[in-house]
């Protein structure tokens, strides 16, 4: 862990939102915004999740630590981050999602990724194995990114691709999140067609699978 992101986790631990606010600012003053995710917030938010398994720390803490994150992305995002963005008609059709799952921050980043490439995007937010189905159907998604954070929920990820199959066999599926970070076949395990590590990682992903924006 950096000296850079430690400080980060000591000012989200005291929730000490102006500190954190400060250290995001010298951040960005050297880096890109995706650069301080990585350097920064996704180090520093990983090393809260162990500190909470051991015991360490409070799940409010835990909790807080999320929302001060979710407003520092809103400052190194602006309005890209934003749900009201209007969603234009035309190809390609990408659809994200996060199944089952209440960490909401990955799939933010990513999608903020895409709409700052040009890419249009169908959030539809957290949802269950069928309501997805249904609507990724409906809307004639042709790629579907799948973001969880939990076990559980990684592991679904196959029931959704294997009914996926029958009833759109054409829809890819790219998935990420920390647990296809901690073990690097379970991408291929759900049957996804392509895994990302961090949300930069969809761009080199799209044109690999020949989505252009
Ligand atoms: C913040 C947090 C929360 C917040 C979430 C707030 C929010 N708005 O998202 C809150 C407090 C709600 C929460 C709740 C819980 N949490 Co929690 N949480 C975390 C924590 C500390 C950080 C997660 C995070 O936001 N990381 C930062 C983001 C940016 O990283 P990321 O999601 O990995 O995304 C990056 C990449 O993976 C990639 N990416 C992500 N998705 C995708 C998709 C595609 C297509 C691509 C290309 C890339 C990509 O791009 C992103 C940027 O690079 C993690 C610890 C950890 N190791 O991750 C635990 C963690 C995920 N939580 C955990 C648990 C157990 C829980 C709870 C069950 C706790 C409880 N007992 O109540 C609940 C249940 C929630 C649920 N059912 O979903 C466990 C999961 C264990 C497991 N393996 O199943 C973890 C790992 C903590 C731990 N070590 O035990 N949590």
């Amino acid at each position: 862990m950096s000296s850079s992101s430690d400080a980060l986790l000591q000012a989200l631990l005291a929730l000490n939102r102006v500190q954190a606010q400060e250290l995001l600012a010298q951040a960005r003053a050297e880096y890109s915004p995706l650069e301080v995710i990585e350097i920064l917030i996704r180090p520093a938010l990983e090393e809260l999740g162990q500190l909470w398994e051991g015991g360490d720390c409070a799940l409010s803490q835990i909790y807080m630590s999320g929302r001060i994150c979710e407003e520092l992305l809103e400052e190194l995002f602006g309005e890209a981050l934003s749900d009201d963005l209007p969603e234009t008609d035309g190809p390609p059709r990408l659809g994200i999602a996060v199944l089952e799952d209440y960490h909401l921050l990955g799939k933010q980043i990513v999608r903020t990724v895409l709409r700052a490439a040009g890419y249009r995007v169908h959030d539809y937010g957290r949802q269950d194995v069928d309501t997805l189905l249904e609507q990724v159907r409906a809307d004639g998604i042709e790629v579907l990114l799948i973001s969880t954070l939990m076990l559980p929920a990684a592991l679904r990820v196959r029931t959704l691709i294997e009914r996926l199959r029958e009833v759109a066999p054409g829809v890819r599926v790219v998935v990420g999140g920390a647990p296809y970070r901690f073990d690097d076949q379970l991408w291929r395990e759900v049957g996804a067609d392509a895994v990302g590590l961090s949300a930069g990682d969809i761009l080199p992903i799209l044109e690999r699978l020949g989505v252009k924006p």
